[in-house]
């Protein structure tokens, strides 16, 4: 399956001020800590070792930006959700993602990984409505189908649909077997190519 051969690391961004030229265009990644954002760049990319994965949640605690291709960028954001973080850090990582959210204008849409073993959740319906609510678009990746029997799969696929009812489309997704890859990038395709 060939993917994105000239995806790169670009950088990380602890705070706004460190953020790239705004220009071009991006979509990002978002979701729980350790619901496979990382996971889901790598194999979407194709390249399995671009965005670091970890067991630990909540590792990624900053803005990481890959270049795609000529112009396009994906973006890695922290995951949120993460119960054993010093209000100190949540704080920071509010106020980083709300920065990045309200004014990064090359940001044309959203993938929202969500574990499929989990289902979507209060925080991730919030995503959904506050990024809907700045025009973004968003898609949503059930991601480690892999650990799900066919029958589960469909009932969570279904469920999380009506969920997502008007807020954003869903598919399965996983990182481990590769299903749903070749959707996952049809619909990034889509978005980036949106305006
Ligand atoms: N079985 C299976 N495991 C997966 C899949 N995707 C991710 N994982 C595992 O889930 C864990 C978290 O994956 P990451 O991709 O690091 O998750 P993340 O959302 O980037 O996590 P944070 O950056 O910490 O928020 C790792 O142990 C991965 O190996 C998948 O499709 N199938
Ligand atoms: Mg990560």
């Amino acid at each position: 399956m060939p993917g994105y051969t000239e995806a790169r690391f670009l950088t990380s961004a602890a705070r706004p001020g460190q953020f790239l030229s705004d220009a071009g265009v991006e979509i990002a990644f978002a979701g729980r800590s350790n619901a496979g954002k990382s996971s889901a760049i790598n194999a979407i990319t194709g390249r399995r070792q671009l965005a670091r994965t970890s067991r630990t949640p909540g590792r990624t605690q900053l803005i990481n930006f890959f270049h795609l291709a000529e112009g396009r960028r994906l973006v890695d954001l922290p995951g949120y959700g993460f119960a054993q973080v010093p209000d100190k850090v949540r704080d920071s990582w509010q106020r980083l993602m709300e920065t990045y959210f309200e004014e990064r204008k090359s940001l044309r849409g959203l993938l929202l990984a969500v574990d499929s073993r989990r289902g979507l959740g209060a925080m991730d319906l919030q995503m959904l409505d506050w990024t809907g609510s700045l025009g973004r678009p968003a898609h949503v990746l059930l991601t480690k189908s892999d650990k799900l029997s066919r029958s589960e799969a469909a009932s969570v696929l279904r469920e999380a649909t009506a969920a997502c009812e008007g807020r954003a489309s869903v598919q399965l997704f996983s990182a481990e077997t590769g299903d749903g890859v070749v959707a996952a990038r049809a619909q990034l395709e889509a978005l980036l190519e949106r305006g």
